[in-house]
């Protein structure tokens, strides 16, 4: 290893002494500012990656749906996931290594993972519509050539694109093209031929309002709308022509205030969907005849597509196994619909897309989707086999077309990752199928009221939590104090978890009636206020 070149490089790229940051549940995020020593160091990483895995690895320079002036970093592995946990330690260590520390730290990654230093590296770099962005991925590129890696700049592209290049790349273009227009002539290509039964029997084009956060997705969708079919009529709002990003609109924006975006024309019945600020998170929602807002989330997305992929595999005679994957967050309404009306398996996973997606992976299919709207489902590569062959071989028309469906939405879904583009065009393709309006996919069960706060505290960390983060074991007291004003509320939940992206303790609560859910929300930051150090002023009931 060139230890001169990365002293000298580094230098340019100077670490503020005594800055420190963690490498998070989405990798390192905070004002952009702070972020080129972070970018170059994850360059360096990148390398001893590609080189230990012998496969090419991914690099996104994105805050998602954080303000303008943040920014951010993630590594992506081999096959489109998400960052080995015992790698996401060494990303923290290399971040926060004083100038000097910085030669010892790289050594101890290479001795520690046996990295082979003779591998060639490459990496592929991606980046959000952020003004920070551009220099920040160019520290980035300086770190990979620093330490002698290969690179290609993908430039502006989502999040999930990126995830889509990595395993392309290293499935040798098994999985698809490793290229923007790729990835666009697959996703158009399994959607035409999906929707060809619904559309001969529909009279008009389907509409779609998109908010597109002023973000990525916006210049993204612009450039794949001519891929599409003429009877998918998108049309494409806070595309970044006048808003700021992620500002007053996004999938974030939405699901937290629970209602729509600033920037959006919505006519009654309207279906509208939101992306975040780098596509990788979709919510749907429209406006009733009496003007009511209605949302349809992660719970009701994954609802729709697990609800729909059960009965293909029904009809396929085939016997493999069906899961939908949550988290602590899903309505309580949605988990019981699953288990109780639709029969299908559930099961909850602590919050973050890694700890979903490993949980998927334990099954056939595996279709996992948090609420804020960010999932996807994970077929196994038998399951994908079997479907495969039945759709080319089965001699029963009706099991063939329904093999036929499923191979085709295997196509459309991006397994790597959560995707918005993808995710919107199944969703799309569903209804057209089903012959569903957005009100009767509402229709499937209804939301349980909730709410969601925030309590700053003096340290976040005495919060520790068990059983896919709906316990708290720490601090003593709390837990039973949560039992205890859950026990007062018909159909109540609540749980409380250290966020792992804010300095805050995240509340939820759920029960019969807003003001319900509201009131036990409130009880419960009090509760987390007064037990685990809270800062500031006392939270205040929510008005
Ligand atoms: C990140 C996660 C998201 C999670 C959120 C929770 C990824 C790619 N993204 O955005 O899945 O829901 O963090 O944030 O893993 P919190 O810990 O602040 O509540
Ligand atoms: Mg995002």
């Amino acid at each position: 290893m060139d230890f001169d070149a990365v002293t000298k490089y580094s230098a340019l790229h100077a670490k503020p002494p005594g800055l420190s940051s963690q490498y998070g549940t989405a990798g390192f995020r905070t004002k952009a500012e702070n972020l080129n020593h972070t970018m170059f160091r994850m360059g360096l990483l990148a390398v001893l990656r590609s080189k230990q895995t012998k496969a090419t690895i991914g690099v996104m320079v994105t805050a998602s749906h954080n303000p303008e002036e943040d920014n951010g970093v993630k590594l992506i592995d081999p096959l489109g996931e998400m960052l080995a946990p015992s790698w996401e330690e060494h990303a923290t260590c290399l971040a926060n290594a004083e100038e000097p520390e910085l030669q010892t730290v790289l050594s101890d990654i290479c001795q520690k993972e046996a990295v082979d230093l003779q591998h060639n590296a490459f990496v592929v770099i991606g980046r959000d519509t952020r003004v920070s962005s551009k220099k920040l991925s160019q520290s980035v590129i300086d770190g990979v050539s620093a330490l002698g890696g290969r690179y290609h700049d993908y430039g502006l592209v989502t999040t999930p694109q990126l995830h889509y290049m990595v395993c392309c790349q290293n499935t040798h273009g098994n999985y698809g093209t490793a290229t923007v227009e790729g990835y666009y002539q697959k996703l158009s290509k399994a959607f035409m031929q999906l929707i060809k039964q619904a559309v001969s029997r529909k009279d008009g084009p389907m509409h779609l309002k998109i908010d597109c956060a002023n973000g990525i997705g916006a210049l993204k969708l612009k450039e794949m709308e001519h891929y599409l079919p003429e009877c998918l009529r998108i049309h494409i709002d806070n595309d970044g022509s006048k808003g700021k990003l992620n500002h007053l609109c996004g999938a974030d924006f939405v699901k937290v205030h629970q209602k729509p975006p600033v920037g959006l024309e919505m006519k009654t019945s309207e279906r509208c969907c939101s992306f975040d600020g780098d596509a990788d998170r979709i919510v749907y929602y429209y406006n009733d005849t009496t003007g009511r807002f209605h949302l349809l989330d992660g719970d009701k997305i994954a609802t729709l597509i697990s609800t729909f992929l059960k009965e293909l595999l029904v009809k396929t005679g085939q016997t493999l196994t069906l899961a939908v994957i949550q988290t602590a967050y899903a309505n309580g309404s949605s988990t019981r619909y699953l288990e109780e009306a639709m029969k299908v398996p559930v099961h909850c996973a602590k919050t973050g897309v890694k700890h979903l997606h490993h949980k998927a992976q334990g099954f056939d299919v595996g279709v996992y989707f948090e609420a804020n709207g960010h999932g996807t489902v994970l077929f196994s590569k038998a399951a994908e086999e079997k479907i495969r062959q039945q759709a080319e071989h089965e001699k029963d028309n009706i099991k063939r077309e329904a093999a036929k469906i499923l191979e085709n939405t295997i196509d459309l879904i991006n397994q790597t990752v959560g995707d918005a583009i993808s995710d919107m065009l199944v969703i799309e393709a569903i209804l057209a199928l089903k012959n569903f309006t957005v009100q009767q996919w509402d229709a499937m069960y209804t939301d349980l009221p909730n709410r969601q706060l925030k309590v700053k505290v003096a340290d976040r960390r005495v919060i520790d939590t068990t059983d896919a983060e709906r316990r708290a074991v720490k601090p003593p007291g709390l837990q039973e104090k949560i039992d205890a004003l859950v026990k007062k509320v018909k159909w109540a939940r609540a749980f409380v978890r250290p966020s792992g992206t804010e300095d805050v303790v995240r509340v939820y609560a759920e029960a019969d009636t807003q003001e319900n859910a509201d009131k036990l929300a409130h009880e419960v930051s009090l509760a987390v206020y007064h037990l685990a150090g809270g800062a500031g002023e006392e939270p205040k009931p929510v008005v």
